[in-house]
This record gives C-alpha cells, sequence and structure tokens, in this order.
C-alpha cells in the first residue's frame, strides 16, 4: 500500500460524486496520477471498479477515496449500491518523446538436431 503525499493544493484530477453522479462521468489522466472521489451526496456511496481494479468503501458524505493509476488503460467503474451511476477512468501513457519500437528478428530457423547412436555396451566382468 502507497501512502498519498498530502497534496494542499486541489488537483483537477478528483471527481465528485454529487447528485447521483460522478462528476466529470469520463476522466483522463497521465499514468501514475493518484485520481479521488468525493461523495458529495447525502447518501452513501460505493466506488467499485468493472474489472476489479479498485474498490473504496462505503463513502458516506464529504468522504474521499484515492486510487493511483500506474497503468494505462480504461477503467470503467460504476457504484455499487447505484448500478447507474457509472464512469470512466482513461489512463494515458505519458509519451515523453521516445518511442518503444521493438523489433524482433525471429527469422533464424537453424534447427538442427544431432541424434548421436551410441550403442552402449555393457561389458560384463566376472571374476
Ligand atoms: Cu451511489
Amino acid at each position: 500500500m502507497h501512502i498519498t503525499k498530502p497534496n494542499s493544493s486541489m488537483s483537477a484530477n478528483s471527481i465528485a460524486i454529487q447528485n447521483m453522479a460522478f462528476n466529470p462521468t469520463t476522466l483522463t489522466v497521465p499514468v501514475g496520477t493518484t485520481v479521488t472521489w468525493k461523495n458529495l451526496d447525502n447518501v452513501t456511496h460505493h466506488v467499485v471498479s468493472d474489472t476489479g481494479a479498485f474498490e473504496s468503501s462505503d463513502l458516506t458524505n464529504g468522504q474521499t477515496f484515492n486510487f493511483t493509476f500506474n497503468k494505462a488503460g480504461n477503467y470503467p467503474y460504476h457504484c455499487s449500491i447505484h448500478p447507474s451511476m457509472t464512469g470512466t477512468i482513461v489512463v494515458t501513457s505519458t509519451g515523453s518523446g521516445t518511442s518503444n519500437q521493438s523489433t524482433q528478428n525471429s527469422s533464424n530457423k537453424s534447427n538442427k538436431s544431432t541424434s548421436s547412436n551410441t550403442s552402449g555396451k555393457v561389458k560384463n566382468i566376472t571374476g
């Protein structure tokens, strides 16, 4: 478990749970971003990933839930208490100029199977 650093400045990577909806519904963040959900409703909400990538506890009014996305991809989620509440976190890989091209040269087909036939003679020495 990571201990999230206290961030005094309010980041844009937060989702308000308000009026029985996630706001914004879709949030796009670079990989490594910690996303914060905050329940502004007077009812309890429970954020859970569709794929099981993350899950909050029951969030009552004013409570928050943090999750750090360390892998790029789409993370659809919903509220387990109110299944009609859905949202998606889109995590983009940080393209820092370096395009990662992996060129594989697998044209090496020199597979000689050398079967050496050694007939072992067992000498039976008696005496
Ligand atoms: Cu809910």
